[in-house]
């Protein structure tokens, strides 16, 4: 198990930058959207022996022997996954959201199909379509956006899929802060005879605790994170039907397609995460994540800071600095000064360069997650005001005094052993 007065007597270098990051994490108040940070229980499993393992196959038809607990612990995660999320079939070895993505892209399409999918800069992700990613240089690609007010406006996406033709759509955002309408967009896919591919990396934590609209009975495939709001560990699985699965391969497009050893260490912990996630006290979690970014989200427009589509529905918001005239990058740096990480985000419709941005993108799931309520969101918007609007080397500095404050209130790891 991990030990990390072990790690330091045998690798000094390693072990000073993970304290380094333990420190780190202490002293912030993490604020980017898709972290959390995971329970004891899962980093053991993380850190447990399962890591020496090679498990190619699935439970009951491996290529290696000695895999009889690696079978008893992928039965465990699908088991808990499947009840969790209420649905038929699950694959829990992607590696990463990306992957699960890019197996339902190999399974379903053939090179230059045509996909539809959020584009980047509306707040989409890579693996939708993005013309860097393999979606967008194996596949056709079109995109739909946001509407004036920065929601879905789901006749558009209808209009686009007439004319496109898309042999998959997919909904599902890495910077969208309000609700989706999944049974919306399996109406559009079945007018245009479409796969729907609803991909929840951001809200599987809001879904399973019944916070926002779950997607299973709408979508023919879902994939997910697991690290964001559900809060396991890095990584990713798909959900679908039995038949939807079976049919179309979905296993196979994981391993071998795409994928050799599954991480049963990783496994192990999502797991963990899932039986976590079926408790009740998951519910009141993902209420609060929700509860605290409205409160955040309010608490900044009080103090005439611009939040997109004014609110958030979900554990995220996009802050508009535009009207500030501080760029996205500069209010990143300046708010890692005073404790607070985030990242520069683009707001839709942006001008400025990626790597520049006019917005910064907040998330409240971290927070929460080490107990900071909505009372303190009213002294992250102050501190975020300080820092943001006010810029004085003085406004900075008592902004900082007061996340150091917070940070100490809720110490998140009070001994590294
Ligand atoms: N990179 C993730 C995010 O920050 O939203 C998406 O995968």
């Amino acid at each position: 198990m991990y030990s990390y007065s072990k790690l330091l007597n045998a690798d000094p270098e390693v072990a000073a930058a993970i304290r380094g990051e333990v420190d780190r994490e202490n002293s912030h108040l993490e604020m980017i959207a898709s972290e959390n940070f995971v329970s004891e229980a899962v980093m053991s499993a993380l850190g447990s022996q399962f890591t020496n393992k090679y498990a190619e196959g699935y439970p009951g038809d491996r290529y290696y022997g000695g895999c009889q607990y690696a079978d008893i612990v992928e039965n465990l995660a699908r088991d808990r996954a499947k009840k969790l999320f209420g649905c038929e079939y699950v694959n829990v070895q992607p590696h990463a959201g990306s992957q699960a993505n890019t197996a339902v892209q190999f399974a379903l399409l053939k090179p230059e199909d045509m996909i539809l999918g959020m584009t980047l800069d509306a707040g989409g992700h890579l693996s939708h379509g993005c013309k860097a990613n393999i979606s967008g240089k194996y596949f056709q690609v079109a995109g739909y956006g946001v509407d004036e007010n920065g929601y879905i406006d789901y006749d558009e996406i209808l209009k686009i899929a007439k004319e496109t033709r898309p042999k998959l759509i997919i909904s599902g955002a890495s910077a969208y802060p309000r609700k989706i309408d999944f049974q919306k967009f399996r109406e559009i896919a079945d007018e245009v005879g479409a796969y729907l591919l609803a991909d929840i990396a951001h809200i599987s934590g809001l879904v399973v605790a019944g916070e926002h609209m779950s997607p299973i009975p709408y979508a023919h495939v879902t994939t997910s994170t697991t690290h964001k709001t559900l809060r396991g560990p890095r990584g990713g699985m798909i959900m679908s039907s039995d038949a939807f699965a079976k049919d179309h391969k979905i296993d196979k497009a994981i391993f071998p397609g795409l994928q050799g050893g599954p991480l049963v260490h990783v496994i192990a912990a999502k797991a963990v995460c899932y039986g976590e996630a079926l408790k009740p006290e998951f519910k009141t979690y993902a209420k609060n994540v929700i509860a605290n970014a409205q409160a955040l989200s309010s608490g900044l427009m009080d103090r005439g800071i611009k939040i997109f589509t004014g609110g958030t529905d979900n554990h995220l918001m996009l802050v508009d600095l535009r009207p500030l005239g501080v760029s996205g990058k500069e209010a990143e740096d300046e708010l890692d000064e005073a404790g607070i990480t985030c990242n520069k985000n683009a707001i839709p419709n942006d001008t400025s360069s990626k790597t520049i941005t006019g917005g910064i993108r907040l998330g409240t799931a971290a927070l929460t997650t080490r107990g900071l309520g909505t009372a303190d969101m009213e002294t992250i918007a102050e501190a975020i005001r300080l820092v943001v609007v006010e810029r004085t080397a003085a406004s900075k500095a008592k902004a900082k005094a007061m996340i150091g404050e917070l940070t100490e209130k809720y110490p998140l790891y009070e001994n590294v052993e």
